[in-house]
């Protein structure tokens, strides 16, 4: 062998143990950022991460159960839908009305209010799971209220990531889930917000119940990169209202029954009443539940809300999924059908 010929040979066998070398470098790089956690990096589209999934997904509800009777039907409804829906915790939101003035006394009648329905819904395994929510609402867009809610959130989602997310169903004021965002930012990647709030697009305004108690928490929601599911108030979950007869046969059948039932006879003013009563929140559930079958929904622009409480088109903002309308007619059969199936 010449020197020459020698010297190559020594040149290439270099070559190649460096381009070995460079391609396990480059692998061990690929597969310690691409399986973060032994858990795979899945990129989605966020059409695909707003779908209506398939099977069965977990959830919590952060609800203001003690302001109406609309969360006890939402909470009792997600409940019975087990083939579906597997709740891991129930938070109380606060709220303010024409009664109670202060955001911690609405918390708390929340809180009073979950361990009922828990109760009557025969659900001790989830009496642990409560926590309490804010017990004021966001003093602005950039300080979260802490709470046992607020840590409990963010803590469970990190058991979550964009391919199976947690979702959490918010019927009552975002303070919490605003929160949660401004405490841990990263948990926009871990969880999908369903939020019964604001109303519809073509409403004068969005001056709604919950968004109004806490304006700088749905801004926080809606400017955040968390994904979005809205069921608007009026316009859209307006549709979904019962009577007296609705609601009156379910009496006897159990005793949820008789206390979603007769409350809300008394509180449409007795059984001659030919009121109507919404029942906002169960429209929330409902898209979680049944998606399509109850609800039609597009992916739409996120507005942004203004100070004067108007959506403002912003076409910066993400894309959300928008419920346009509620199949009453369905969802009320499926409703009554799950409230009579408790014992
Ligand atoms: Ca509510």
């Amino acid at each position: 062998m010449s020197e020459n010929s020698r010297k190559f040979n020594i040149f290439t066998s270099l070559v190649i143990a460096v381009t070995f070398l460079i391609t396990v470098a480059a692998l061990t790089v690929f597969f310690i950022t691409g399986k973060a956690g032994g858990r795979e990096k899945v990129r989605l589209t966020e059409a695909e991460r707003l779908a209506w999934p398939e099977g069965k997904v977990d959830v919590v509800v952060d609800t203001d159960a003690g302001a109406e009777i609309d969360d006890q039907y939402a909470l009792s409804y997600l409940l019975a839908s087990s083939e579906k829906l597997d709740c891991k915790a129930v938070y109380a939101a606060p709220f303010t009305d024409n009664v109670t003035t202060d955001p911690e006394q609405g918390m708390e009648k929340s809180y009073d209010e979950i361990n009922k329905i828990l109760s009557l819904c025969s659900r001790g395994d989830l009496l642990g799971s409560v926590r309490k929510g804010a017990k004021e609402y966001l003093p602005d867009e950039k300080t979260p209220v802490s709470s046992e809610a607020v840590s409990h959130l963010v803590s469970l989602s990190e058991g979550y990531d964009k391919a199976k997310p947690l979702y959490v169903v918010a019927i009552g004021a975002l303070t919490d889930v605003a929160s949660a965002i401004l405490t841990d930012p990263g948990i926009c990647d871990r969880i999908v917000v369903v939020w019964l709030g604001g109303h519809s697009k073509e409403w004068e305004n969005t001056a709604e119940f919950n968004l109004r108690n806490d304006v700088a928490a749905a801004k926080v929601v809606f400017s955040s990169p968390v994904m979005l599911v809205q069921a608007p108030c009026n316009g859209v979950a307006s549709g979904f209202y019962v009577t007296v007869g609705d609601v009156k046969p379910v009496l006897g059948a159990n005793a949820l029954c008789d206390y979603v039932a007769g409350e809300t006879i008394t509180r449409l003013g007795g059984e001659d009443s030919e009121k109507k009563r919404v029942l906002w929140d169960v429209t929330a559930v409902a898209w979680l539940s049944g998606g399509a079958e109850y609800c039609e929904s597009a992916l739409v622009r996120a507005p942004k809300i203004g100070d004067s409480l108007t959506y403002e088109d912003d076409e910066n903002g993400k894309i959300m999924r928008y419920i346009g309308a509620v199949y009453r007619e369905a969802l009320l059969d499926d409703l009554i059908t799950k409230l009579k199936s408790y014992d």
